[in-house]
């Protein structure tokens, strides 16, 4: 069946500030402490959207989550009203005020891992929220989002959303950010390509600097969970040594789309052999496999840790051509730069740049791909999505003006203490809920 990517970005929520809460992410360390700008941050975010919209591309919203939790500070033994608990926690364990109240939801390529519905065993489309054990303030967001997920993609026939994998080191899950798909034509069968940083049970070389964040034993599971077939899936580990650079998700040094991969020469463990298997899996469907790697003489890790040349959206127009997202970082490091006018005069299977600011979300290591999830959707499933979410005109105009009303132009990480921030944070998302048309979708609303 005839069959399309859509991509839901998520819009940055009004705490988006920087408090370094990731250990291996070299962006969210370096810029520890600086002062945010939340206003600024989901302006960037909503104009990619808005771009790619206009391009013909179909584009979708995920709401941020409500913060700080509450929720996890009275999980953690705060207790009183909540300026009392914010009060409490700041005083005490200012460092959990800081995970409670993170927007890192806004990266939704970690919100799930997805399998369209005609790789699956049952013909529905699959979701599996991410646990994202590695990172306390990552690890609470998987409950909303499935809530988020189950009301957009609510109708039981043609979705289904799984519960969050145990939430446990052998099991850590970082969605989608690990996951690719191949495939001829989105609507025909895939390979599902499944990235990881390390085994639990499997000894194996790991990274000595930083944490491996995904397990091989947690990306079987959602490929079991989705019921994909095992000669349409591939399992690859990355390189310890760019995890140890850098590296936290694949999608830092790898993207993939349709029958292109774009990595960096570094990326996997036993390359030619990964290479081998996903052609050789996708020659039986009946697909082609390009593969653009990027030499290490061309692109350093460090260049590609600091540009995200590769955390960058592959995507097919509608007119056939493919075209690369980048940030504007890639612009400004001349090694990236001058590899890109090569890609865009050369003749291979990227014929354009397009060059985005996600400065706010990019000091944070989220560049263009992690701040979208990818959905492969037919024309009935399509149907079926809750229609408040999809970008146009209009739903831009009302978020920009949205935006403009309730977020603040600056946050330093001392504001956070602010109760202030919780009551207007609230207010925003209630609104919010309104204008998306979704319903009660936050605790604080039931
Ligand atoms: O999990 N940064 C996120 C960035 C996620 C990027 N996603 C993908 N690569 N798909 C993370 O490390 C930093 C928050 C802070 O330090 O304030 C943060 O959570």
């Amino acid at each position: 069946m005839q069959a399309s990517e859509a991509n839901f970005d998520g819009l940055v929520g009004p705490t988006h500030n920087y408090a370094g809460l990731s250990f291996g992410n070299v962006a969210s360390q370096n810029n520890e402490k600086s002062v945010a700008n939340p206003r600024a941050a989901a302006k960037q975010g909503l104009r990619k959207m808005k771009q790619l919209a206009d391009l013909g591309f179909h584009q979708g919203v995920l709401p941020p989550q409500e913060r700080p939790s509450m929720r996890l500070l009275r999980e953690l033994g705060f207790s009183g009203d909540e300026a009392t608990v914010i009060a409490k926690v700041a005083r005490d364990a200012p460092e959990l005020l800081a995970a409670a109240s993170s927007a890192s939801a806004m990266w939704t390529a970690n919100a799930a891992t997805v399998s369209p519905s005609a790789d699956t065993h049952d013909g529905r489309v699959h979701f599996t929220p991410a646990n994202l054990t590695s990172k306390l303030h990552r690890a609470i967001e998987h409950e909303a989002t499935r809530r988020t997920l189950r009301t957009i993609f609510a109708d039981p026939a043609r979705f289904e959303v799984h519960e969050a994998l145990p939430g446990t080191p052998a099991l850590g899950d970082e969605g989608a950010a690990n996951h690719t798909r191949f495939c001829a034509e989105y609507g025909a069968r895939g390979v599902e390509f499944f990235v990881y940083g390390k085994s639990e049970y499997r000894r194996g070389p790991e990274p000595k600097r930083y944490p491996a964040r995904q397990t091989f034993e947690a990306s079987r599971a959602v490929a079991q969970r989705h019921g994909l077939a095992e000669d349409a899936t591939v399992y690859a580990q990355q390189t310890p040594d760019v995890i140890d650079a850098g590296v936290f998700h694949n999608d830092v040094i790898a993207v993939g789309n349709r029958q292109t991969l774009f990595c960096h020469e570094l990326a996997f463990v036993g390359r030619t052999s990964v290479y081998d298997e996903l052609r050789g899996k996708l020659a039986k469907l009946n697909a082609q496999f390009d593969v653009i790697e990027v030499r290490d003489a061309e692109v350093s890790v460090a260049d590609a840790v600091s540009s995200y040349l590769f955390n960058s959206q592959l995507l097919t127009r509608p007119d056939g051509r493919q075209v690369l997202v980048v940030p504007q970082e890639c612009r400004e490091n001349p090694r990236v730069a001058m590899y890109l006018e090569d890609v865009k005069s050369g003749s291979g299977p990227i014929d354009d740049v397009l060059v985005f600011d996600l400065r706010e979300s990019m000091k944070n290591g989220g560049g263009p791909a992690c701040l979208r999830l990818r959905v492969v959707l037919n024309e009935t499933e399509r149907a079926a999505v809750a229609p408040g979410v999809w970008i146009d005109d209009a739903l831009f105009g009302k978020l920009d003006a949205w935006i403009e009303k309730h977020y603040r132009d600056r946050l330093a990480p001392g504001d956070l203490t602010d109760p202030k921030l919780l009551e207007e944070s609230r207010t925003a998302l209630d609104e919010l809920t309104q204008i998306l048309r979704l319903g009660s979708l936050y605790d604080f609303q039931r």
